[in-house]
């Protein structure tokens, strides 16, 4: 029989046990955490996200002695990110990671990381995301939303647009193709200076309307091709690289505020490291997974980047773009990106 050494300690395991006989059963080797935090992605189970999302549960299970548990519903279990966004939002579920762009159906000037061809390496991607540029974004978020976002954000990569009719070199080899993108502004203005009229869809649905032929072809980063199988449903990509993508670890505010000063620091750190591995992870895998997408069946192509830049400056994109921002944005990313237009 357990010493309760305090009477916190006792409710603790009284409560605990009684949800579990409310439950219809007695808890085994686990007791239930005094802080349930639930977190939500969109990602396959075996992206690094997920692998790294799972280590990070259990390292903060570990250092706040059982007292915080994360609880990880990967894959759209919960839905799109639309719908999660909503979740995350009403405090329905507490953590979400979130790719920039869509943040930005809530809070615009979060979409712009994802300006295309903006970060010629990684090295200016994390020089701008763990510094001013990120900081601005996270103080708006902070500041216009029920939410926020921890320091570093994880890594999605930089996109390759991937179709089913033939390969992509130019923006002219886009000409009445049926495009998905991601629910974002910024995005779909982007592939209608590219010269398609593309329709927003829930990654959640991606595959599927893929393989029915709503749309012909989408773009991400190729550890997303991979683990979300898409390889199974397209024929071709091309190696575009016509932006980054990230995803920002996002927190309910009411959520986290119930915590104890300590625990929440407990899982900042470890929010924050796990984001940092799974970035290394994330660019390993971009990196290597081109022949394995070839081995898939999938054709695999260069593309003329220089032709993508130069549509997206003559029929004015950035310029549109820097108006929407304001002066204040568009200073900052270019401190980082150099001049754009
Ligand atoms: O929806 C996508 O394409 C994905 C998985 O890359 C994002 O979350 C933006």
């Amino acid at each position: 029989m357990k010493q309760f050494t305090s009477r916190r300690d006792f409710l603790k395991t009284a409560s605990a046990a009684s949800l579990a006989l409310a439950a219809g059963g007695w808890p085994g080797k686990s007791e239930a955490a005094e802080f349930v935090l639930k977190y939500a992605n969109n990602l396959a189970l075996t992206h690094p996200m997920n692998v790294r999302a799972a280590e990070m549960a259990k390292a903060i299970a570990e250092q706040s002695k059982g007292r915080v548990e994360i609880q990880i519903y990967p894959n759209n279990q919960l839905g799109g990110d639309t719908d999660m966004l909503a979740q995350v939002r009403s405090g329905a579920i507490d953590m979400f990671t979130l790719s920039s762009l869509t943040l930005g159906t809530l809070v615009p000037v979060a979409q712009i990381s994802g300006m295309g061809f903006a970060f010629k390496d990684y090295d200016t991607v994390w020089a701008a995301l763990d510094g001013d540029l990120g900081a601005h974004m996270r103080q708006e978020v902070q500041a216009k939303s029920t939410l926020f976002a921890f320091e570093k954000i994880w890594d999605n990569g930089y996109r390759q647009i991937t179709n089913s009719a033939r390969p992509v070199s130019s923006p002219d080899d886009l000409k009445g193709m049926k495009l998905r993108v991601p629910p974002s502004p910024l995005w779909t203005s982007m592939f209608k200076a590219l010269g398609v009229s593309p329709t927003s869809i829930n990654f959640a649905e991606v595959y599927s309307a893929l393989q029915t032929g709503i749309v012909q072809g989408q773009e991400n980063p190729l550890a997303i091709i991979y683990t979300g199988k898409l390889y199974e449903v397209q024929k071709y990509c091309s190696m575009t690289n016509h932006m980054w993508d990230g995803f920002w670890m996002l927190g309910n505010k009411k959520s986290f505020e119930r915590l104890p000063k300590d625990l929440q620091e407990v899982i900042r750190v470890n929010v924050n490291a796990a984001g940092v591995r799974q970035r290394e992870d994330v660019r390993k895998l971009n990196a290597s997974l081109a022949g394995e997408l070839k081995a898939k069946g999938i054709q695999l192509n260069d593309a003329d980047h220089e032709a993508f830049h130069a549509r997206l400056r003559q029929v004015r994109f950035y310029d549109e773009w820097h108006k929407k921002f304001g002066d204040q944005a568009w200073a900052i990313l270019e401190k980082y990106s150099g001049k754009l237009s």
